[in-house]
């Protein structure tokens, strides 16, 4: 069992209540001219909209309050994380959106590609297209003319103009939030990780929510140096027996916390999240030398997610963190009726089977109703571990 209450300052507290507090801050940087431009996935170069001197903002729901909604327009087997966004959109419910001037839409998986059309009829939505293979360089070639295109768009858009000078210094500020994102989570790396997976979550999640560069490096920095100095004089709120797991699948946040929350409850610790929460997001850095959109190309073109097809970069960053984190397990978080991810999950057990490294696929949604179906098979997964 691992205790939330360790002596970590007020500044932790700052990320959990981020996306909370965010019709008031959105409402703030409306008022001040700012133009808002809302993503849904990882592969949209957010250095892009910082260049222009907007504000990149995501959208992606993760509480179930508006999928009855959406279901009255979208079946019903489809993706939580769609239905809940899009339900969001219709009912007017998440100031992200209502406030965001335009959704920048991406070609990744088909749930997300039809809903974007949906989505277009009540906001301006612009879609980049992915291609699907990044080992091809006529793949390269098409997503750097899509990255060209999006920076037009928003060019003309909100009537700015974003120089290559702009670009550099975007990807610079994008880059150190990136390393002190990774520091930050490479802390967990220790024995016992001085903080819980929850509260690694909670700020790896809830950064993404704050709007002021400059406010969001600095707590960050805080934060790290709390985390050490909690570390440092032993007050992990972690046993050392307790088992380390690494989270891999879909993204997390919200509702989705209930998983960390059993696993934390059963006697393991999360130490790594590889999915788009945690390094996936961060692990790397966009180059800074060269041509600034032939960099950011690059850079969004390499994500290991599970709509490329073959998707080797995923194997590589998880085989990687396993060996960092000293993971005893891995659990997949698969959100139902992901089907990307679903079909690859037979790839990531072989391939963790392979190095002999424990692994259980977990199928959720965005309701309550699961949990205790959760807890016991991740009871049992801890268990199993113990029992190596
Ligand atoms: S880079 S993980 S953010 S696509 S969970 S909506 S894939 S059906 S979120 Fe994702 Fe970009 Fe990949 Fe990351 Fe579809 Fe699956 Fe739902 Fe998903």
């Amino acid at each position: 069992m691992i205790t939330q209450n360790n002596k970590l300052p007020e500044i932790f507290e700052s990320f959990g209540e981020a996306r909370r507090n965010g019709f008031i801050t959105m409402k703030k940087l409306k008022d001040s001219g700012k133009g808002v431009v809302g993503t849904f996935c990882t592969y949209v170069p957010v250095e892009i909209i910082m260049a222009g001197g907007l504000v990149p903002v995501g959208l992606c729901s993760t509480s179930d309050e508006t999928i009855a909604e959406a279901e009255k327009q979208l079946p019903s087997n489809l993706c939580p994380l769609i239905k809940a966004s899009y339900g969001f959109a219709i009912t007017n419910k998440c100031p992200y959106m209502y406030f965001s001037d335009l959704v920048a839409g991406e070609t990744t998986c088909d749930g997300k590609i039809k809903m974007y059309e949906l989505l277009g009829k009540i906001k301006d939505v612009y879609v980049m297209a992915l291609p699907r293979q990044q080992d091809r360089e006529s793949s390269r070639a098409f997503w750097l003319s899509e990255v060209k295109a999006f920076k037009q768009k928003l060019e003309s858009k909100f009537g700015v103009s974003i120089t290559d000078e702009k670009l550099r210094r975007a990807i610079k500020e994008r880059n150190r939030e990136r390393a002190l994102l990774k520091e930050l989570y490479e802390l967990s790396t220790a024995l016992p990780p001085p903080i819980s997976g929850l509260r690694q979550l909670q700020i790896l999640y809830g950064t993404q929510f704050k709007f002021n560069y400059e406010e969001k490096i600095r707590e960050l920095e805080e934060t790290i140096a709390a985390i050490r100095k909690t570390g440092a004089a032993g007050e992990s709120p972690v046993s050392k027996n307790a088992k380390r797991i690494l989270i891999t699948g879909c993204p997390m946040g919200g509702a989705t916390e209930k998983l960390v929350r059993v696993i934390e409850e059963s006697g393991g610790v999360v130490v790594a999240y590889e999915n788009c929460t945690g390094a996936k997001q961060f692990d790397r850095q966009v180059d800074e030398s060269g041509d600034p959109c032939e960099a950011l190309a690059d850079y969004y073109l390499a994500i290991g997610c599970s709509i490329m097809t073959p998707n080797p970069n995923r194997l590589e960053l998880l085989e990687r963190l396993c060996a960092q984190f000293k993971v005893d397990g891995v659990v997949e978080m698969l959100l139902q009726s992901c089907h990307t991810y679903a079909v690859e999950t037979h790839t990531i057990r072989e391939f963790l089977k392979q190095r002999s490294i424990p692994f259980i696929s977990l199928e959720t949604d965005y309701s309550a109703g699961d949990v205790e179906q959760l807890k016991t098979r991740a009871a049992a997964f801890i268990e199993m571990l113990a029992s190596l």
